[in-house]
């Protein structure tokens, strides 16, 4: 019997077809009168987060950070919820909002360590207590030409990595999501490095901007957004953004990361969102806001330029 193993080029990689098929056929049925489901963008007024709280014992919702606005209307919750990438569950973004439900996420650790000078491992309930949670509206903007406006509640990695104190010598930072062959049927896949990981350098991780989030809507993270515990880096394309996260590494060289590893000439380790550099595949000047189906011009870094351009000089 041959045993076929498949090289890393023959896996199916991140494709923007599918998704773009899916608005464009959303629209055009919502066109003409037949769309079915209530799927719509909430205007950015329309989104109000009832009761403000930040108490440990009532983390969410929390306070709305206001520096951080919109120029675009914010994505209907039951689109960004069950539209996902998480490829430890399926391939197919409508799947992982079904299967990633039999992830167990309480308890969950968190392990922090590398060249720190106090590595610790924290309990998700205990992350979100020691550290104050506030909301941010961010955009997002997928490789695959996708992007979607939410309220993500976190709080900035630099505050985690202040408080595990990263050495002199530390450059990167490298992130691993958990890998339960019982959870995921996308294990399975033998074509993938898995666990997911993913690396920032240290200047990209403590930068602002750069969210540990654990909740979305006002409520906690939903499985198949990354719970309990994801980042959040809105001026690279999502498949930075690493999901359920397990350990954080500070490193002194530069970790792989699992696209890069996959398909080195199509996914960078920086993977800054910029409209002049097209995929090899297709075009990045512009992109699907899911839900509405509307296309508008890519930002270069996701519109983020006054937060991030001063890193890559
Ligand atoms: N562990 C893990 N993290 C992941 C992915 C994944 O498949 N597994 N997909 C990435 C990609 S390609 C995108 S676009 C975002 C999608 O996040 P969302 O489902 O919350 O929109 O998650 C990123 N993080
Ligand atoms: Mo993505």
């Amino acid at each position: 019997m041959l045993i076929r193993i498949r090289k890393a080029w023959e896996t199916r990689g991140l494709e923007p077809t599918p998704e773009d098929d899916y608005w464009n056929r959303r629209n055009f049925l919502k066109a003409a009168g037949l769309g079915g489901l209530a799927f719509g963008a909430t205007m950015l007024s329309g989104f109000h987060a009832p009761v403000v709280g930040n108490s440990p014992s009532k983390p969410y919702p929390a306070q709305r950070n206001a520096k951080y606005k919109l120029d675009r209307q914010l994505t209907d919750e039951e689109v960004a919820t069950s539209y996902n990438n998480f490829y430890e569950f399926a391939f197919d973004k409508r799947r992982p909002k079904r299967l990633a439900q039999r992830m167990v996420t309480s308890p969950w650790n968190v392990k922090i360590g590398g060249l720190v000078e106090r590595p610790v491992t924290l309990d998700v309930d205990d992350l979100i207590h020691r550290f104050p949670l506030e909301e941010r509206l961010y955009r997002f903007r997928c490789v695959e030409a996708w992007a979607m406006a939410v309220p993500w509640t976190g709080f900035p990695l630099k505050k985690l990595l202040e408080y595990v104190k990263p050495s002199s010598d530390a450059k990167f930072v490298r992130f691993v999501t958990f890998l339960n062959r019982q959870w995921g049927p996308g294990f399975s896949d033998t074509g993938y490095p898995w666990p997911y990981h993913e690396g920032l350098t240290i200047e990209e991780a403590t930068n602002d901007l750069t969210l540990l989030v654990t909740g979305l809507y006002g409520k906690p993270l939903p499985k198949q957004n990354g719970a309990p515990v994801r980042v959040i880096v809105p001026w690279k394309y999502g498949f930075k953004s690493i999901k359920s996260i397990v350990e954080i590494q500070v490193l002194k060289e530069r970790p792989k990361t699992f696209w890069n590893t996959v398909i080195p000439h199509e996914y960078d380790f920086q993977a800054n969102v910029n409209p002049k550099v097209p995929h090899p595949r297709w075009s990045q000047a512009q992109e699907t806001l899911i839900g509405s189906g509307e296309r508008v011009p890519t930002q270069l870094y996701n519109g983020y330029q006054d937060s991030v351009a001063g890193l890559y000089k």
